[in-house]
This record gives structure tokens, C-alpha cells and sequence, in this order.
């Protein structure tokens, strides 16, 4: 039997298990379902072909992360709304500051729905010209099984469980690491009220630009 090669963990890749406790995961979790009045959840659709992604975003922030027809990109507004997006949450402000050792302050913080069945495919997070700072995620709801890879599609790949209230730092080498989402385990946690279950939230906050 051949085995697939070594898992090197890249540099700068940070799992932090349980950061959030179960109050701040529930007042977190209260102000991304509450941003969905002003900045609804909408269904993004992939550049060129218009496939519909699996998973359904919205974004806290000055700016945020759409994909549609037209491409990737950040806008200041909701494509379906044309209003500006919700305020950041101080909470991830302070998360940034405390984990993400970067001087300047985080542009977006894209949120991601997923519903039982909803996955996000291999890829790299490249639409950003602050290109060295860090991503620094949270993962709110239902378990997820993530995928981290190296540098190119074929570097060999390693899953984690991602559960209520972990963050992930992703700096330095591991911030161009292929990555994505295998599936969300329905039924794993009882944070979100039951008409949000089963169900996952992933909040990714990015430094868009190069120092203003
Ligand atoms: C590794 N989100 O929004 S978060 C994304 O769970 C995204 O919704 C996933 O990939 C989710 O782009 C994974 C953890 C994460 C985020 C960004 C990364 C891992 C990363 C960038 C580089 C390497
Ligand atoms: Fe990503």
C-alpha cells in the first residue's frame, strides 16, 4: 500500500480551540443573525458560468466579498440591497487586535451560511492587495470538517474539526494554503435558534487593502 505523503503544517497556520466561550459565542452569533435584517444573506453565483455556490454569505465592514457573474471582488455595498454593509462587531475587532498581529485594522468580515449539505471547494483566498496580512477566522454552529493544503492543488491536504467558538489564524505562508470546507456535521451544536439548524456560520476577517 503507498501512503500519501507527509502533512507539513504551514508557517503562520494557528487553531485555537474553544477562543470563544458560550456567551460571546451566543452574543456573536445574535449580532451576525441580527445584521441579516439590514444586509439579507444572498446566494452567490460563480464567475463565467453563474453556478450557484452551495454556501450563502453576507459581510460585516466597510467592505465586503461578493462573487457573481461578473467576478470576485469588494464593494462597499450589498449587491441585492445597495445598502452599506453592517458595522464590524467590536468583538471581532478585538479578536483581530489580539490574534491577528497585523498594525492595521480588518476591512471585511465575510460571513458564510452553511446549511446541511453545503460545502466550499478546494481553493485560495487571493482577492486581496494586503496580500501578507492574516485571516483570522470563527466558526459558529454545527461542526465542520476543514481542508487545509499547501501552495499548489496537488500538495497533499490534512482535515481538522472545526467546532463552536474555534478561531483560526491563518498567517504568513499558510494565508496562500489551498483550502475548503469537506461538510458540515448537522446536528452538533444547539447554538443557533432552531429555525438556523442545522447550520454553520463562518466569519473570515481580511485586511483588504495596504495600509491607508
Ligand atoms: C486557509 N471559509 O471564506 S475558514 C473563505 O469555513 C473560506 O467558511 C472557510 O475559506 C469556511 O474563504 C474556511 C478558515 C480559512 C479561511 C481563510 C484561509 C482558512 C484559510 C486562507 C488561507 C488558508
Ligand atoms: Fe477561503
Amino acid at each position: 500500500m503507498a501512503r500519501s505523503p507527509a502533512f507539513t503544517q504551514p508557517d503562520g497556520f494557528k487553531l485555537l480551540p474553544g477562543y470563544f466561550g458560550p456567551k460571546a459565542q451566543r452574543d456573536l452569533a445574535e449580532a451576525v443573525l441580527q445584521s441579516f435584517e439590514t444586509a439579507p444573506l444572498y446566494q452567490p453565483t460563480m464567475p463565467r458560468t453563474g453556478a450557484a455556490l452551495s454556501v450563502q454569505m453576507s459581510n460585516f465592514g466597510p467592505l465586503g466579498w461578493i462573487s457573481d457573474q461578473q467576478g470576485y471582488r469588494y464593494e462597499p455595498t450589498h449587491p441585492a440591497t445597495g445598502q452599506p454593509w453592517v458595522a464590524m462587531p467590536q468583538a471581532l475587532l478585538d479578536l483581530w487586535d489580539a490574534v491577528g498581529h497585523w498594525p492595521d485594522p480588518p476591512q471585511a468580515c465575510l460571513i458564510n451560511w452553511y446549511r446541511a449539505g453545503a460545502r466550499m471547494g478546494l481553493h485560495v483566498d487571493a482577492d486581496e492587495d494586503a496580500k501578507f496580512a492574516p485571516v483570522v477566522s470563527t466558526s459558529l454552529g454545527d461542526r465542520a470538517r476543514f481542508r487545509l493544503g499547501g501552495p499548489t492543488r496537488k500538495d497533499p491536504t490534512r482535515s481538522f474539526m472545526l467546532s463552536s467558538g474555534d478561531v483560526v489564524v491563518l498567517g504568513r505562508a499558510s494565508r496562500r494554503c489551498h483550502h475548503g470546507v469537506d461538510r458540515i456535521y448537522p446536528g452538533t451544536s444547539t447554538l443557533l435558534p432552531e429555525s438556523w439548524r442545522p447550520g454553520r456560520i463562518n466569519l473570515t476577517l481580511r485586511r483588504v487593502h495596504a495600509p491607508d
